[in-house]
C-alpha cells in the first residue's frame, strides 16, 4: 500500500522547493521516497522525478497544436492525463511493490483543486478505495505563501481558497503557511504567528482591515465570510521554513497522522477521514511551540531590518508581494536541510 503527499497551493507558493526539501529529509531520516512530478509546466527540475508527466503530454506543443494559452493548455494536460490513467498506473506499479512514499508535485492552477473534473477523476483513481481505485493513502498539503498574512483582506481570501480546496478534494488535508522566514521581506504581521496557525477568531482580522470607503462598504461580507470559515473550525495553518528542519519535522508528523502512515501497522483507512483528521484544523501545542521558535528566529530577530529594507526596495521597484522576490536558491535551501540533520 503507497502513502503519500498531493502537494498542492497557488502558484509560487513553494510547492516544488518543498517536494525536493521533503526528498531530502526523508532520505535522510531513511525513507524510501519518489516525486512524481504532475507539472507539465515544470521545465526545470530541481529533483529526479520517478514519475514525470511530461513525458506523457508537453505543456509548449499542447498550447501549439491547440492554440491554448497557458492556462487552458494546463487544464487540457490534466484532462488528458485523467484519460490516460493507465499510463500512469504503469508508471507507478514498480512504485507499489516497493512500498515508495510519494510526494506529488502539482500545478498552481487554484482551479484544479477548487472546480476541475479532470483532476478530480485522477484522484479518484489515486486515493478511490471502491473498485478502480488505487487505495493508494494520499494527504493533501495545501501550502499558502505567508507574505498572504501581511495583509488581512488577502488572508480572508486565502482562507476560503483553503476551505473551498479542502471541501472539493475530499482528501485529509494540512494547510501550511509557507516561507514564514521571508515575512520579514514582505511587511508587518499585524499579529504574531500563533495567531495564523489557529482555528482563530477571526473578528480580530476586521479590525485590521483599514477603513477605506470600499472596505467600509463590504465590511458586512466580509465579516460574513469570516464567520462562515469560522463555522467550518477547519482552517488552521502549520508554518514551514523549507530549510528549517523543526518545521519540515513537525509537518511531516503531522501529514503522517493525516494520510495514515503512522497507523501503517495497524492497517487503519485514513482515507475518507473523519473531521478530526483534517489536521489542518488539529491545532496542538506543538503548532504553538513551534510558531512562537519561528517568530524568535525569522521575523524578530535582530537583522531583520536589512532584510525588512530590502522588502521596502523590493516593493519600489514593483516587486511587493510578490512571491518570488529575493529568495535562496533551491539547491542552496534544499542542502541546507540536509546539513542540519543529524547523521
Ligand atoms: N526563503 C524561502 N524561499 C522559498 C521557500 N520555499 C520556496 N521558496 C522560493 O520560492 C520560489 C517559488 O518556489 P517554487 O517551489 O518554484 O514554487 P511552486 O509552488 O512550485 O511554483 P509553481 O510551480 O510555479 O506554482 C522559489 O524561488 C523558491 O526558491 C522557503 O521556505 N523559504
Ligand atoms: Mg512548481
Amino acid at each position: 500500500m503507497l502513502f503519500g503527499q498531493l502537494v498542492i497551493g497557488p502558484p509560487g507558493s513553494g510547492k516544488t522547493t518543498y517536494c525536493h526539501g521533503m526528498q531530502q529529509y526523508l532520505s535522510a531520516l531513511g525513507r524510501r521516497v519518489a516525486i512524481v512530478n504532475l507539472d507539465p509546466a515544470n521545465n526545470v527540475l530541481p529533483y529526479t522525478p520517478a514519475v514525470d508527466v511530461a513525458e506523457l503530454v508537453c505543456l509548449d506543443t499542447v498550447m501549439e497544436e491547440l492554440q491554448l494559452g497557458p492556462n487552458g493548455g494546463m487544464l487540457y494536460c490534466m484532462e488528458y492525463l485523467a484519460a490516460n490513467l493507465d499510463w500512469l498506473k504503469e508508471k507507478l506499479t514498480p512504485l507499489e511493490d516497493s512500498n515508495t512514499y510519494l510526494l506529488i508535485d502539482c500545478p498552481g492552477q487554484v482551479e484544479l483543486f477548487t472546480q476541475h473534473t479532470g483532476f478530480k477523476q485522477l484522484l479518484a483513481a489515486l486515493a478511490g478505495q471502491q473498485a478502480g481505485g488505487w487505495s493508494y493513502r494520499l494527504a493533501a498539503v495545501h501550502l499558502i505563501d505567508a507574505h498572504l498574512a501581511t495583509d488581512a483582506s488577502k488572508y480572508i481570501s486565502a482562507l476560503l481558497l483553503s476551505l473551498s480546496t479542502m471541501l472539493h478534494l475530499e482528501l485529509p488535508h494540512v494547510n501550511v503557511l509557507s516561507k514564514v522566514d521571508l515575512v520579514p521581506q514582505y511587511g508587518e504581521l499585524a499579529f504574531s504567528l500563533e495567531y495564523y496557525t489557529q482555528v482563530q477568531d477571526l473578528s480580530y482580522l476586521l479590525a485590521a482591515m483599514g477603513g477605506g470607503p470600499f472596505s467600509a462598504r463590504y465590511r458586512k461580507l466580509s465579516a460574513g465570510l469570516c464567520e462562515l470559515v469560522e463555522g467550518y473550525g477547519l482552517v488552521g495553518f502549520t508554518p514551514l521554513a523549507v530549510q528549517d528542519q523543526a518545521s519540515m519535522k513537525q509537518l511531516l508528523a503531522l501529514v503522517d497522522k493525516a494520510n495514515g502512515a503512522v497507523y501503517a501497522k495497524l492497517d487503519a483507512p485514513p482515507v475518507g477521514a473523519p473531521a478530526e483528521l483534517l489536521v489542518g484544523a488539529a491545532h496542538s501545542a506543538a503548532d504553538d511551540e513551534l510558531a512562537a521558535n519561528l517568530q524568535d528566529r525569522y521575523i524578530d530577530a535582530e537583522g531583520n531590518e536589512q532584510l525588512k529594507a530590502a522588502g521596502e526596495a523590493a516593493a519600489k521597484g514593483g516587486l511587493a508581494g510578490s512571491s518570488k522576490a529575493a529568495v535562496l536558491p533551491v539547491s542552496l535551501m534544499a542542502g541546507s536541510v540536509l546539513e542540519r540533520i543529524p547523521q
